[in-house]
C-alpha cells in the first residue's frame, strides 16, 4: 500500500443525508476502516464557508489537513481514487485492465444516477415511459456484464467500488418499489442477486440515517412530477401499462 496518508486529522465529509455520491465515499471510507466525520449542509441554502471550498457548489467534499493546512477534495470518483492511494484494503482491483474496466463501471454508475433523475422528474407519462424502458435497458447492461461473475459482488468473491457505487442506486429502486410495480429489473436475475447482497453489506446499510427512506420518500413527494401523482393512488401504474397488462 502507499506510504502515510496525505491528509492527516480527523477526515470530514461534507454531505447531504440523500446524496447517494457521498454515500460512495462513506462506503469506501467504511470499508477501509477509516474514522471519518459526517456533517451534513442544506443544499437549498448552502453555507458560506461550503460556497467558498466547493468549485462545482456540490457534496461530497473530503475535508482534512495537509502540512497544517485545510485542505479539501471535490468529486466523488476522486475521492475514491485518493483513498485507493492513501488508505488500506484496496477496493480495486490490481490488474490495469481489470481496473479500467472497474473505472468504466463506475462511471455507469453515475449515468444511472442521472437516468433514475430523469425518470422521477419526467412531468408526463409518456415521458415516464420513455425513462423507464431507458433505466430498464440500462440494468439490462449490467445483467449482461454481471454474467462475467459468479457472485456475491460485481467481480466475483471481492467487495470493489462498483459495488459501492451501485449500493446507493438501488436505493432509489426500494423507493420505486413502495409506489408501485414499474417492471425495471424484470427478467434480471443477476442484477435482482446483486441487488439484495448489497443491501445486507454493512458498509452499504449504514451510509445512510434511520429517517432515509422516509426523507426520500418526502422528496419524490414533492417533486410535482408524474412519478409524484402516482405516489398514494390505489393502483399506481401508469394507465399505459395498466391497459397492455
Ligand atoms: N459529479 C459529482 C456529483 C455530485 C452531486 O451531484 N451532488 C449533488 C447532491 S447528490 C449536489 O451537491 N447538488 C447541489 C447542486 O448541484 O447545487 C460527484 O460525483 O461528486
Amino acid at each position: 500500500m502507499s506510504e502515510k496518508n496525505e491528509i492527516t486529522g480527523k477526515l470530514v465529509l461534507v454531505s447531504h443525508p440523500l446524496c447517494p455520491y457521498v454515500q460512495r465515499a462513506a462506503i469506501s471510507l467504511s470499508e477501509k476502516d477509516v474514522p471519518f466525520e459526517r456533517v451534513d449542509i442544506d443544499l437549498a441554502a448552502k453555507p458560506d464557508w461550503f460556497k467558498a471550498i466547493s468549485p462545482l457548489g456540490k457534496v461530497p467534499l473530503l475535508r482534512g489537513r495537509r502540512e497544517g493546512e485545510e485542505v479539501s477534495i471535490f468529486e466523488s470518483a476522486v475521492i475514491l481514487e485518493f483513498l485507493e492511494e492513501t488508505e488500506a484494503n484496496p477496493l480495486h482491483p490490481a490488474d490495469p485492465y481489470a481496473r479500467a474496466r472497474h473505472r468504466a463501471w463506475i462511471e455507469f454508475g453515475s449515468a444511472i444516477l442521472n437516468a433514475i433523475g430523469r425518470f422521477y422528474s419526467a412531468s408526463t407519462e409518456a415521458g415516464f415511459l420513455i425513462e423507464s424502458a431507458a433505466l430498464s435497458a440500462m440494468f439490462g447492461r449490467l445483467e449482461t456484464e454481471l454474467a462475467a461473475s459468479d457472485g456475491p459482488w460485481f467481480a466475483g468473491p471481492r467487495f470493489s467500488l462498483v459495488d459501492a457505487v451501485h449500493g446507493p442506486i438501488f436505493r432509489y429502486l426500494d423507493a420505486f418499489d413502495r409506489i408501485g410495480d414499474f417492471g425495471i429489473l424484470e427478467a434480471k436475475p443477476r442484477v435482482q442477486a446483486w441487488r439484495k447482497a448489497l443491501s445486507e453489506r454493512r458498509s452499504i446499510s449504514n451510509a445512510v440515517a434511520p429517517d432515509y427512506p422516509l426523507r426520500l420518500d418526502t422528496f419524490l413527494r414533492a417533486k410535482g412530477s408524474y412519478l409524484s401523482s402516482l405516489i398514494g393512488r390505489s393502483d399506481p401504474r401508469p394507465s399505459t401499462l395498466a391497459r397492455s397488462a
